[in-house]
């Protein structure tokens, strides 16, 4: 078992060595992502870290202004309004010098682990990174942005295929400056039908695994990929076959019958409901053994179905990787 610490920043400590600095500034220095990166695993015995980043790095590498407004989130003073707005983006985007600050980051923690943990990258799918850009932020219906998918179907497309170009880039330069993993998130899956997700967010997750996977190879490399499309328990059978090792798994789906519906084909990540986290820790110990025993002691990495809120406790994080750690124990009969 290994227990990610994907999302688990202690956020008293993230906004104390931020000291004031904007986040996306904090991004582009890898220093700051480096510390930010290393600090949740100082407090706690995570298997693996994920760098401090984020997904919005892209449209900024594209061309457009995204500002991180405190209460808010991440907001677009310009979102995209219409396909003549494709016009105004960046479309051949000069990956290694845009983005050279994250692959800076990865290399200097890769660094600083010094092997302890394994280092993994991530990127926001096709689908939810133009969400973002049309809706201009956060969103509960993505109306905005599921208008151009049922209105400018072929805009739509040629944005997405955009995105996956840029995308399978910054997978490999992520690579190539040390990631040991990869993590593709479709935060935004849920909003989609199984028949829009068939057409605007599967094609894209396979293009983007396929052609890193193979320009991988041509080097003699793999790394293993993690598929996570949150509310995408439609699309579980055809992400299990979707060239990820790994699918990450939001936790209204019940770990047996994830497990049935993708045949030991691949492994699962995920996938307790991080609400969870608000009960005391005996109750934490018992929800987390119940998920361990469902998803059983091979091809799987325990980890949140989702990421925190800053009202969490992290001390209940603590006991949530510890009650990992010991039920994995127990469950393959180790002391
Ligand atoms: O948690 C970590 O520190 C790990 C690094 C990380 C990751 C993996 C951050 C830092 N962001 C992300 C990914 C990310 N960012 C996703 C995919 C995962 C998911 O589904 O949540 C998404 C959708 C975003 C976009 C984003 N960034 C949001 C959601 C906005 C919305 O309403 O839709 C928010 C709130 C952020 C800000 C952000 N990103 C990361 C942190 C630590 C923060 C909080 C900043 C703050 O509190 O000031």
């Amino acid at each position: 078992y290994c227990c990610l610490g994907s999302y688990l920043r202690d956020y008293t400590h993230f906004r104390e060595s931020r000291a004031g600095k904007d986040f996306f500034a904090t991004c582009r220095s890898p220093a700051a992502c480096c510390e930010l990166t290393l600090q949740p695993l100082r407090r706690f015995p995570f298997d693996a870290a994920i760098i401090f980043s984020d997904i919005l790095v892209i449209p900024q590498a594209m061309g457009m202004d995204v500002q991180m407004v405190a209460g808010k989130g991440p907001t677009f003073p310009e979102p995209l309004k219409e396909p003549e707005d494709l016009l105004l983006l960046q479309s051949k985007v000069d990956v290694n010098k845009e983005l050279d600050y994250v692959f800076k980051a990865i290399t200097l923690t890769r660094h600083k682990l010094e092997g302890k943990v394994p280092l993994i990258g991530f990127t926001g799918a096709p689908w939810t990174l133009m969400a973002y850009m049309i809706e201009g932020g956060g969103s509960t219906t993505q109306s905005k942005a599921k208008r151009w998918l049922y209105r400018h179907p072929e805009a739509s497309h040629q944005l997405l295929k955009m995105l996956t170009d840029i995308i399978v880039e910054y997978l490999l330069g992520q690579v190539a400056a040390g990631a040991q993993a990869l993590q593709v998130f479709e935060s935004h899956a849920g909003c989609l039908g199984p028949a829009e997700f068939q057409e605007f967010s599967l094609p894209y997750l396979r293009d983007i695994a396929r052609k890193v996977k193979d320009q991988l190879k041509e080097s003699g490399q793999d790394v293993p990929m993690i598929v996570f499309a949150k509310d995408g328990h439609y699309g579980l059978e055809d992400l299990s076959q979707s060239h990820y090792e790994v699918v990450g798994l939001d936790w209204t789906i019940d770990p047996r019958s994830a497990r049935e519906r993708t045949g030991g084909k691949v492994s699962l990540q995920g996938n307790m409901d991080p609400c969870a986290l608000y009960a005391p820790k005996e109750r934490i110990y018992e929800i987390v053994k119940k998920m361990l025993e469902g998803f059983g002691t091979r091809g799987y990495i325990a980890n949140l179905g989702h990421g925190l809120y800053p009202d969490m406790d992290p001390e209940n994080v603590g006991a949530f990787v510890e009650a990992v750690h010991a039920h994995s124990r127990h469950l393959l009969n180790l002391k």
